[in-house]
């Protein structure tokens, strides 16, 4: 944002000092919103569907900063059939008054200029950071159309807008007697590679901040032809509620959720937590609503506090039965007391420093301290109060240090085969020359005749591949020794070369040896999934993203994960070939082929069921030459249900995964690809 340029004053030059034009004291500097539609994935990371979903996510925040301050208690959000969303929400609408500086009414502003600092600020915690928090205007920019209706001091106000330029004053009208806001806008098709709003994608978003403000009502509303639905969501209890949804489908080890709340220094902290006989670990954190997928502070401070009073409880009711005599006293590591472990951490930081990768690591330092005090108390006054729980979580911790002892001896293993010399990769891994892995692929591909064809047909120079050939143990229900001694799984870790397990988190309060994950390690910048378009292809698919997922979530994190697209179907008429990667493409092009062509040669369609009945040159040209094929990258939109989904899918509990199969028969949704 180092641009400012206006589109509803005069265009002059500005961009040389904010300081002399709004004067060094003015914590406000507004901004035109010209630089939004000309660069929008600065403002909402992406035009694809991601992107698409944020304008949505932009308004509620907005909505819930009202919650938060404490005005509001009820959002609603409706696709309407002409393609456009509305948000309204019971806060106390947006100021329409005139603004003094700037003379225009505050609504104006907030709708029309890009704003950052403390003007409008509306209490301490705000959802905002990483892509969050950009402001209402920004979708305002990148709408065709908008309109607002601000009902506020009896009175309701409304105004429009196109592209984000207002189109007239704000006018009154008539009475009211509530007070709120109602944000519709239409995306931009000349922006937007996709328009069409999925209610799933939303709906994980509004549950979760249901979950997160307990009480806070938020319904969803479809009602666009051949979609109708509605979904309400209201928690009484929280976060509770919150980890007992993610558990679902799991057998948990104690009768309730634990839950602690408590507040230091103006940072309001509050934990809930169960186990289930998983090997698992779950821990979603959040940051005034966001969720901090790469962790942080707050997380190191949960992390140090669980560990640390479990360990004390236990010693001081001499709990440990099978602890080893002679070499020192036993004591449970970080891992042990995380097996099986579901938690949701939400904490509110007034001004919160976002890091990392992808701005979702909490750096504040004074809040690992504050975490790991409040839970410290907390969960030892718990287990006090509750010595049958306490028992339970730490036999349960007890025994995983016990098996970790075996996966040890498999993790050495494979810290050893993946010294640097590639002597050590794996015999299969056809691995490419270069070995700067900023231009290198990993092809991880279903079998061993597929995996010829790729050795024969690939790019030696920068791609590599690595056939599977047994079968993928489900990373869902396996405990890291089995796991480990699992031919599929240490290939894939060899050839990566990044290592595997420990907390991979400098933050924590144990130090990482030198075999644990380490993305820095990475061998390659791109991973590639190729498995077959079958029912196999993608349960081989779905057992990798799944070990993936589970244990090398940065991966998917850092988007290095990537799908092939092989073709469907080849058609060919005389010597014209052509490949189609859905149905809908297979009859266009039949349609052009029948209008095109003389009557003579007849049109072939072959229909490819495996990789292996493509010859070397067709899996270049089609799925692996980088100048034409297509990439789905995985993403997780949700990160809290990308893993229920997943141990629904893939976890002990049948039933769930039948029911959810047969309501997603078709796709699988959950990849926001
Ligand atoms: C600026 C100031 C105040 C509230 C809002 C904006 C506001 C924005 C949105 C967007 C969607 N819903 C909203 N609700 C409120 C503070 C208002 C005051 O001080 O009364």
């Amino acid at each position: 944002m180092t641009q400012l340029k206006t589109i509803d004053q005069p265009q002059k030059d500005i961009s040389g000092s904010e300081e002399d034009l709004y004067g060094a004291d003015k914590i406000t500097v507004l901004k035109g919103l010209a630089a939004v539609r000309k660069r929008p994935a600065m403002f909402i990371g992406d035009t694809g569907k991601r992107g698409l979903h944020h304008l949505v996510y932009e308004v509620v925040d907005n909505a819930v900063d009202e919650a938060l301050a404490g005005f509001c208690t009820k959002i609603q959000v409706i696709l309407h059939k002409d393609g456009s969303c509305a948000v309204t929400d019971n806060g106390r609408g947006i100021p329409v008054d005139i603004h003094k500086e700037e003379k225009r009414p505050a609504l104006e502003l907030v709708m029309t200029m890009l704003h950052a600092g403390g003007k409008f600020d509306k209490g301490s915690y705000k959802v905002s950071g990483g892509l969050h928090g950009v402001g209402v205007s920004v979708v305002n920019a990148l709408s065709k159309w908008c309109r607002v209706e601000v009902h506020r001091d009896n009175q309701k106000y409304i105004q429009s807008y196109k592209l984000g330029k207002v189109e007239a004053p704000i006018e009154v009208k008539g009475k009211t007697r509530k007070t709120g806001t109602t944000v519709r806008f239409l995306p931009d098709k000349e922006i937007f590679r996709f328009t069409e709003f999925e209610f799933d994608i939303i709906d994980e978003r509004l549950r979760e901040l249901a979950y997160l403000n307990k009480n806070l009502e938020i319904i969803l509303r479809d009602e666009r032809a051949g979609h109708e639905r509605e979904q309400v969501h209201r928690y009484k209890g929280g976060l509770i509620e919150f980890v007992q949804h993610l558990d679902e489908t799991r057998n948990a080890l104690i009768p309730k959720p634990i839950f602690l709340d408590g507040e230091k220094e103006g940072v309001p902290v509050e934990l809930s937590l169960q186990y289930n006989d998983s090997f698992n670990e779950n821990i979603f954190t959040f940051v005034n609503c966001i969720n901090t997928i790469e962790g942080g502070t707050h997380l190191a401070g949960l992390r140090a506090a669980l560990t640390r009073s479990l360990n004390q409880y236990a010693v001081k009711n001499n709990l440990f039965k099978n602890s080893k005599s002679g070499k020192g006293t036993f004591s449970l590591s970080g891992e042990d007391a995380r097996e099986g472990l579901t938690a949701v951490l939400s904490v509110k930081v007034a001004d919160p420093q976002f890091e990392g990768q992808t701005k979702t690591k909490l750096g504040n330092g004074e809040v690992k301290g504050i975490c790991d005090s409040l839970i410290m108390e907390g969960l030892s006054d718990y287990f006090e109060r509750h010595p049958g729980v306490a028992r339970k979580i730490i036999e349960k911790a007890e025994l995983a240090a016990r098996s970790r002892e075996a996966a040890r001896k498999a993790k050495d293993l494979i810290r050893r085969k993946s010294a640097l010399d590639s002597a050590s990769l794996p015999g299969k891994l056809a691995d490419c020359s270069n070995k700067d892995p900023a231009f290198c692929e990993l092809f991880l591909v279903e079998g061993d005749s597929a995996g010829g064809s790729a050795k024969q047909g690939r790019d030696r120079r920068f791609q590599a591949i690595l056939p599977l050939r047994g079968k993928v143990i489900n990373a869902e229900k396996a405990r890291d020794d089995r796991l480990l001694n699992n031919n599929e799984i240490q290939a894939i870790i060899t050839a990566l070369g990044t290592g595997y397990g420990g907390d991979n988190d400098n933050d924590e309060e144990e130090s990482g040896s030198s075999a644990d994950f380490n993305i820095e390690n990475l061998r390659y910048k791109k991973i590639i999934i190729m498995t077959d378009a079958d029912v196999d292809g993608s349960h081989i698919r779905t057992l990798i993203l799944t070990f993936i997922y589970r244990k090398m979530p940065q991966l998917i994190h850092g988007g290095h994960i990537y799908i092939a697209q092989p073709p469907l179907y080849k058609i060919r008429r005389g010597k014209t070939e052509l490949y189609a990667f859905s149905d809908e493409e297979r009859d266009y092009h039949l349609k052009r082929l029948r209008k095109d062509g003389g009557k003579d040669s007849k049109i072939e369609i072959s229909r490819y069921k495996g990789l292996g009945e493509m010859n070397p040159e067709q899996l270049w040209a089609t799925t692996m030459d980088p100048d034409t094929r297509t990439l789905l990258q995985v993403t997780v939109a949700e990160d809290a249900g990308a893993a229920s989904l997943f141990s629904r899918l893939m976890g002990h509990d049948v039933e769930a995964r039948r029911e959810f199969i047969e309501a997603n028969a078709k796709n699988v949704t959950f990849l926001d690809i």
